[in-house]
Order: C-alpha cells, then structure tokens, then sequence
C-alpha cells in the first residue's frame, strides 16, 4: 500500500492526514476548492496541545490528477459520502482498499453496494479537533484510531494500514468487531452530540445533574435495542461506559456542537435520526431518540439561503415578515406559476397585490422600494405598479429559489418594461409616501 489519498482535511481527515503527510511523501489529498486554495498557499497546518506543525502534500480536486491511490482514507461529513464517492470513482482500481473514519453506521455498507467489491475496512476516529479555517486544524484531545476488516480477521491490508499509522505515531487498535465499536462510539454520539447542542454547553455540563443520568439510558437504550436487532449487541452498561469515556474529555464541545455554530450542516441525520430511521423499519419505539432529532433540526437547520424571511415596514400600521412557507400559505388566487413570467422555469411567485392586502398600509401611501439583503440595491416603484406587475419569486424546482438566481426572494416586473426592477435577494419592502431609495441607473444595458 504505497499511494495515500485522503479525502477531506476537516478535523478528522485533516488531522490524521497531516500526521500521515509528515513523514510519508506518498500520502495525497483530494480536497474541496476553498481548501485546496488554502492548503496549496500555506499547506496544512496542524495546531496542537503536543506541538504545532505544517505539511505541504500533494491535493486537487480532482483525484485523477493525483497518484492513483492503494488506499483512500475518508474523513469527510456523513452527509458528503455519495459526492465523495462519486470523486473516487475514476481511480478505483481492482486493488484499491478504502478506509472509513467517519462517523454514521451504515457507511461501509453504502460504499460496499456502490463499489460491489470487498474493498471496504471499518473504522472509528477518535478525536477532538476542529477547523479553525480552511487548512488550519487546532487539535485538542485523542487522536487515536480502531481499524478492522468488517469479517473480524486480520487480514494483510488491514495489518498493513495499522503499520501506516503507528510508523506515522498514531495509536492505532485493531478491533475484532468493528461494527459493535462503530456502534459503541455511535452511543456517545447520539448522546453528547445533541445535548452538546440543546444546553448550548461543554459535555462536562450535562454530567452536572444527576437527572441527565436518566436521559442517556434511554437514549442509549434505544440505540442498544436497534444494534441489538440488527445482531450487534452491546454490554448492559452501556451507558454508564458512555459517561466513563466522557471524563477524560469533559472540557470539550462536540462535533455537532462545532458544526452548528460555524453554520455548517450536522450529522443528526446520520446519528440520532438514523436511530428513529431504523426504528421504524424495525418496529422498535426510538422516542428519546425522535425527540432529540426533531429538536436539533429546530435549532440547527437554516433555511438554504439567506435569512429566508422579507419584511414589509415603512408607512404600514404594523410590519410584517414572511418566510417562505408563509409567503406559500396566502391565498392560491395571488400565487404566479413562474414559467409564465420566467419563461422555462418552474417554480412560484406571490403578486405583490397579494402581499400588499396583508399589512395596513398608511393612509396616502403611495411608493413602495425594494432592499435587497446586501443594502446597497434597491428599486422604487409607485403602489400601482407594484401591484399591477410585482411578483416575488419565492420557489423554484419545489425548494427556495437559490442565491445563485437571485434568492430566496426575487422581484419581478413582467411588463414593466425594466430589467433593473428585478431585485436580486429582496430582504425589505418599504411603504413610502413619496418615492423612496431608488438605486437603478437611469441608463442601464439589459443584463448589466
Ligand atoms: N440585489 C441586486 N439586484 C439587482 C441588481 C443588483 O446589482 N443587485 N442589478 C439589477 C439590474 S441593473 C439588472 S439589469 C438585473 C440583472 O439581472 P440578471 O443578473 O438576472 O441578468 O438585476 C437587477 N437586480
Ligand atoms: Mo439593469
């Protein structure tokens, strides 16, 4: 196994990477744009407790203009499993021998069904580190790995990957059942990752009361019941091991914790969701679990762009703002099929006769401008013309209508005869008497 590519350098890849580029010219990275930029200008650079260093090793974007690789270590998301999969594709070979350290159960099985070859071996990282930007990863605590071939034997690449990572002086345990230590590490997961995040706090503070005691045995119950089922069964204490493993890293945040105040998606889908997935297939009541998901959803996910919500104020009795399920849940009469404003596209628009009925509007209002998000562009139109031609664009292709297109709110003027009246990322309409902030230019090519 001479050729490395791992795939990703966020606090897992990135860590295990750099330790592994330290003194193994043959290990490569396959890395997404902004990081490659970042990496290929100051390198990767690891900071931690036992010393700061940085390597400069090989990465694009595209694996094929890299080494074809032995072995592919992935230390990416869940979530970016079937994007990284379908980057790999073009170099896998025959021989290629793939090693999982993410977190998620099912993670081996996906890439067995995809690749219908035996060239998966099994692992758990654990660490605590975090991104500080792209290319830069301050690691705290562990750093360790536990490796095994899904059958349990210790087989020649399996022995062969742990020599890798002790020559590059990283712990490395080889598991005989690495699907039971898959699954004891996805108790603590589904543990800490979400109370990390619903007490807005360190581990240490959920080991604070006794009551928390209670909650991680049901949780923990209720994903033992699952592994359970689905023939890996795990020690009656569980949960008491659980809390054990959290002492020595009782000071820390956790990855979902992370994830969730740099605005980056989590893993809840992959951890405590996947347990009510199973569940429900399995029939087994995951009610602990459900709420936790459904919790963590409410607190984290975002709308995909934006703020997602426009504000009409100004000269109005009392201002309004609408998401974009609001915006879809007013009178079917004022939604606008897109295709027949925006010709070949399919999506939804709200008249803005609609929009404006819903607010008092000021007695002699009679303009109304249009901010977008960014502050800097806005058009002004009299009352008649918003409500004769405006039409917010609010959905396209059933989901918000993307930044890229000028979301999550657009303005449109279809017989307006003015292409600068189309606000891009419309965040406020305000009522005015009088005109109000007009930023188009008087003269304007189409398109620029
Ligand atoms: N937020 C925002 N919206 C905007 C602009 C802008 O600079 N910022 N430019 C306007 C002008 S002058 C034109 S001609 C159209 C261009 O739309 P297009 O980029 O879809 O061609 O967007 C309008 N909407
Ligand atoms: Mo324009």
């Amino acid at each position: 196994m001479k050729q490395i590519l791992m795939v990703g350098a966020g606090s897992v890849g990135g860590f295990f990477g750099a330790r592994l580029a330290k003194s193994n010219p043959d290990v490569s990275f396959l890395l997404r744009p902004n990081t490659l930029a970042a990496v290929k200008q100051k390198g990767l650079t690891i900071r931690s407790v036992d010393g700061t260093f940085t390597v400069r090793p090989q990465a694009a974007s595209d694996a094929r203009q890299l080494p074809r690789p032995d072995l592919i270590v992935l230390g990416v998301k869940a979530y970016d499993l079937d994007e990284v999969l379908n980057q790999i594709e073009p170099v896998l070979t025959e021989k290629t021998v793939i090693l999982t350290l993410q977190n998620g159960i099912d993670t081996e099985d996906r890439l067995l069904a995809k690749i219908q070859r035996d060239c998966v071996v099994g692992g758990v990282a654990y660490i605590y580190s975090k991104i500080v930007e792209p290319g830069v990863i301050d690691h705290y605590k562990k750093g360790t790995v536990s490796i095994g071939e899904l059958m349990g034997y210790e087989s020649e690449r399996l022995l062969g990957i742990r020599d890798l990572f002790t020559s590059a002086g990283i712990p490395c345990h080889l598991s005989k059942d690495i699907r039971r230590t898959k699954w004891e590490k996805m108790c603590w997961n589904c543990v800490f990752n979400p109370i990390t995040v619903l007490i807005d706090d360190r581990v240490a503070k959920a080991l604070d009361h006794s009551e928390m005691m209670g909650v991680i045995r049901q949780i923990v119950g209720e994903v033992a019941a699952i592994a359970a089922t689905l023939k890996v069964p795990l020690p009656p204490d569980m949960a008491e091991r659980v809390v054990k493993a959290s002492q020595e890293i009782r000071d820390i945040h956790t990855s979902m914790y992370d994830d969730w105040k740099a605005g980056r998606p989590t893993e809840i889908d992959y951890l405590n969701g996947y347990i009510v997935e199973q569940g429900r297939k399995l029939g087994i009541p995951t009610p602990v679990n459900e709420a936790f998901t459904a919790m963590i959803k409410a607190i984290t996910v975002k709308e995909q762009t934006g703020q997602g919500r426009v504000r009409i104020e100004g000269a109005v009795v009392q201002p309004v703002s609408f998401d974009r399920a609001a915006i879809a849940s007013l009178p079917a009469e004022h939604h606008v099929d897109v295709s027949t404003v925006m010709p070949g596209m399919k999506g939804w628009g709200i008249r803005l006769k609609g929009l404006l009925d819903i607010p008092a509007l000021a007695i002699e209002a009679d303009h109304v401008a249009f901010h977008a998000s960014d502050g800097k562009y806005s058009a002004c139109l009299t009352l008649e013309q918003a409500r004769e031609h405006g039409v917010l664009v609010y959905e396209l292709d059933g989901a918000p209508l993307p930044d890229t297109k000028g979301g999550p709110f657009r303005l449109v003027t279809p017989g307006l005869g003015d292409l600068c009246a189309n606000v891009k990322g419309v965040a406020r309409i305000e009522i005015t008497k009088g005109s109000g902030r007009d930023t188009r230019q008087t003269i304007c090519p189409p398109g620029s």
